[in-house]
């Protein structure tokens, strides 16, 4: 019996120490230590024994017990340690490389520049109205004393969908718009930022399709200093106090007296950046403002020229073609 337990051990250990998976070891464990394991059934032979001999034989069938769970115990910590450097290995994470950047979209540097000079003329008191891109001919053109075959309609060559209706030429449509609505009643004090199409030739400074910000203001004694005023504040908000502006006589026919208001860059010289005057009083009286009461200014701002003076872009076109090269230079701004 003696020999019987010496030779499970030394199998059982050769086995043990064979196995490489922790399932197998499991089975290992029942095969020689379970209750119908190979221990369990030497030791019933014991009956069999004289009985002084039973004690001895106990004490060994013990320790090969013991030999065997901790061989077995050390095998399985052996095998995890192993399973788990394995793992360790193939999902090892170098924190050193570097990370994959997400590209993080931005406003165009056309949107943020309305926002800012809205955000001027807000801070100012005035109010944001819209009108739509496909116009009439008469809020284009008739209601601001630009009658069909009137020469001054050649200075805003358009496009046409039918006879009555166009692309608008200029935000200035929504001037009429927004006082037919006010009904006579004042102060009317709003602008209208909208995209605005001529059939002009593109080049560095002028576009097919461009941006204007109509500006309107009509009540009791207003005047064309205010106009100034209220353009000068607008330039050195923009550009800083130091900027120097100029006003140029010019005409629209439904303004009187007319300027255009130019900015001076140090190397583009004086740029053109609006027109505008005080309202005619014959487009007053048509939407049913007595001019002898009322009296109003009104301005029209290149959006695209203030973004041209205020980064320094030397071509108009780059703020159309989505060249992100251009574009991520604005990411701040
Ligand atoms: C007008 O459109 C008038 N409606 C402005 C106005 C409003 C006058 C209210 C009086 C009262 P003008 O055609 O000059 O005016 O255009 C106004 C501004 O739009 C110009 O000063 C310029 O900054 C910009 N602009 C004109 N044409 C182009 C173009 N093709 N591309 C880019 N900007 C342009």
């Amino acid at each position: 019996m003696l020999e019987k337990l010496h030779t499970l051990q030394a199998e059982a250990e050769t086995a043990i120490l064979e196995t490489n998976d922790i399932t197998a070891l499991r089975d290992l464990k029942v095969k020689y230590l379970g209750k119908k394991g190979e221990l369990t059934s030497i030791l019933r032979g014991m009956g069999g024994l004289p009985a002084e001999e039973r004690p001895q034989m106990g004490k060994v069938a013990n320790e090969v017990r013991g030999v065997i769970e901790s061989l077995l115990i050390d095998r399985e910590t052996a095998l995890e340690e192993a399973e788990l450097e394995e793992r360790l290995q193939l999902e090892k994470l170098d924190v050193t490389l570097p990370g994959i950047s997400q590209e993080i979209g931005t406003a165009h540097p056309l949107n943020s520049m309305i926002e800012k000079i809205e955000d001027i003329f807000i801070g100012m008191g005035f109010g944001v109205a819209e009108g739509p891109e496909v116009e009439t001919d008469q809020y284009n053109f008739e209601a601001l004393n630009l009658p069909k075959e009137h020469p001054a309609r050649d200075m805003q060559d358009s496009f046409y969908i039918n006879p009555e209706m166009l692309l608008r030429t200029h935000t200035s449509s929504v001037q009429i718009r927004t006082l037919e609505a006010k009904k006579g009643e004042a102060p009317v004090r709003i602008i209208c930022p909208g995209k605005v199409y001529r059939r002009d030739d593109d080049d560095a400074t002028h576009s097919h399709q461009f941006t204007q910000i109509e500006g309107l203001v009509v009540d009791q004694n207003v005047s064309m200093s205010e106009l100034n005023g209220v353009l000068f504040a607008f330039a050195q908000k923009m550009f800083g106090a130091g900027i120097e502006m100029r006003l140029r006589p010019s005409f629209f026919p439904f303004t009187e007296p007319s300027v255009e208001v130019d900015i001076y860059h140090p190397e583009k010289g004086w740029i053109e950046i609006l027109g505008a005057g005080m309202v005619h009083p014959d487009v007053l009286a048509r939407v049913g403002y007595d001019p002898e009461v009322y009296t109003g200014f009104a301005f029209g701002v290149g959006v695209e020229r203030i973004a041209i003076l205020k980064y320094d872009i030397d071509d108009i076109r780059q703020l159309y073609t989505n060249d992100l090269r251009f574009l991520d230079q604005f990411k701040s701004v």
